[in-house]
């Protein structure tokens, strides 16, 4: 079927589908996937979604051929999608030493609808690149995906399917010569790294010495990939102002020197103040400044999810980057909503940060980005 030809006027592609929320990582799991339903509730109550076009899995599955079980093995093994596809929680006692193999087990608990699941926050983050790369929008956003762990051939830290690979791999099939991936998660993007090439540029930050372990600022990626990934490895604490001093200027570097033709930012809210996994201390403004500043540049731009653990916070987050992407300012009192009482005692969008140290002296703080900006003068485009 045909689509009407102003379907894209708004040129701002929204994905939410309806069923995110009813995956369940299952109690005490960390990872809840209904505050990716939540924030669809605020943003629909700021009524800012008015200035995007909505799109969800019925249309992915209608106008975009490309994205079908196929194009989860551009990036994974056969064996490992075919795991996904067969197992449930009734029969994996059938398959526990595959399981074993591809990592599955507390992290990663096998879902039920595990391949639905997959499906569903992996098609938003293709599709979104696939609307970009066609320049059907300028900007796509998918709340539900950022999932930045997962590896060809193992389910890691919550993460099955690696859709931020997958965006990137739909970004760079027709004219775009070179991709950048922001990663603000306060985790490694080390399942992103993987896919290196002098193509694809990788940046993370996160704090270092916690889960997965990588990320070291001497680990610039190897072969073609040498130069390509760029880590800024941090203490706890870290705030607005050492975002705005010493990652944005290593952002603009890289724009400099790699001049990506596109992007795609994962927008972890573990990074936030009061995270129950993390221990940064960013205020929901520092964190949507990453958002905020690379917007600026023009470029297409594709918005993702990935962690956030305080489940009042991570909807907070991502209204708030959804507002900096239509150009919207927010009245900070929240509008009435099913979710309301989620946010109280306050009701506000923005929350305080904590009293806590920052941790990253101004020194070593330094020391990174001069060690980056080097490392980055070896970038010939
Ligand atoms: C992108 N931290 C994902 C971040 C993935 C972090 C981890 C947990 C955790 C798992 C649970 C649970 C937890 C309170 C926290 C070494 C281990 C320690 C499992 C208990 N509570 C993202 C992954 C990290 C699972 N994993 O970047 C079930 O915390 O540190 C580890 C590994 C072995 C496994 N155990 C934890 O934000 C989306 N997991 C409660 C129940
Ligand atoms: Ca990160
Ligand atoms: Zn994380």
């Amino acid at each position: 079927p045909d689509q009407p030809s102003d379907k894209w006027n708004k040129r701002i592609a929204y994905y939410f589908d309806e069923t995110i929320g009813s995956y369940n990582y299952a109690n005490p799991h960390p990872m809840k996937p209904h505050r990716v339903a939540m924030t669809d509730t605020l943003v629909r109550s700021y009524e800012i979604d008015k200035k995007m076009n909505h799109f969800d899995r019925d249309y992915v599955n209608t106008y975009i051929r490309a994205v079908n079980e196929k194009i989860l093995t551009n990036f994974h093994s056969d064996e490992y999608i075919e795991l996904i596809q067969k197992v449930h929680p009734n029969n994996k006692h059938f398959y526990e030493d595959q399981l074993y193999r591809f990592n599955f087990g507390e992290d990663c608990p096998v879902l039920d609808r595990l391949y639905d699941y997959c499906l569903t926050y992996a098609a938003g983050s293709v599709a979104g690149a696939n609307l970009l790369a066609n320049q059907k929008v300028d900007i796509a956003l998918n709340w539900s995906g950022g999932l930045h762990h997962a590896k060809q051939s193992e389910a890691s830290g919550f993460c099955y399917i690696n859709d931020c690979v997958l965006a990137i791999l739909e970004l760079l099939k027709p004219f775009i010569q070179r991709v950048l991936y922001i990663d603000i998660d306060i985790h490694h993007g080390d399942g992103v790294e993987e896919y290196l090439t002098d193509r694809v540029m990788t940046s993370s930050f996160h704090k270092y010495k916690i889960f997965p372990g990588t990320g070291h600022l001497d680990d610039i990626g190897t072969q073609q990939g040498k130069f390509h990934a760029v880590n800024f490895p941090l203490n706890e604490g870290l705030d607005d102002q050492s975002i705005c001093l010493y990652y944005k200027p290593v952002l603009q570097k890289i724009m400099d020197t790699f001049r990506p033709e596109a992007v795609v930012l994962q927008c972890g809210a573990d990074s936030l103040s009061g995270d129950r996994l993390g221990c940064f201390n960013l205020s929901i403004k520092g964190h949507g400044e990453c958002a905020t500043f690379m917007k600026s540049f023009g470029v297409p731009i594709i918005l993702l999810g990935g962690g956030g653990y305080t489940l009042r916070n991570v909807p907070r987050c991502w209204v708030y980057e959804t507002s900096v992407v239509v150009n919207e300012e927010l009245q900070d009192q929240m509008p009435q909503n099913e979710f309301l009482h989620y946010f109280g005692p306050e009701y506000k969008l923005h929350m305080p940060i904590s009293n806590m140290e920052n941790q990253n002296s101004k020194r070593y703080l330094e020391e990174v980005i001069n060690k980056i900006k080097i490392n980055l003068n070896n970038i010939s485009p």
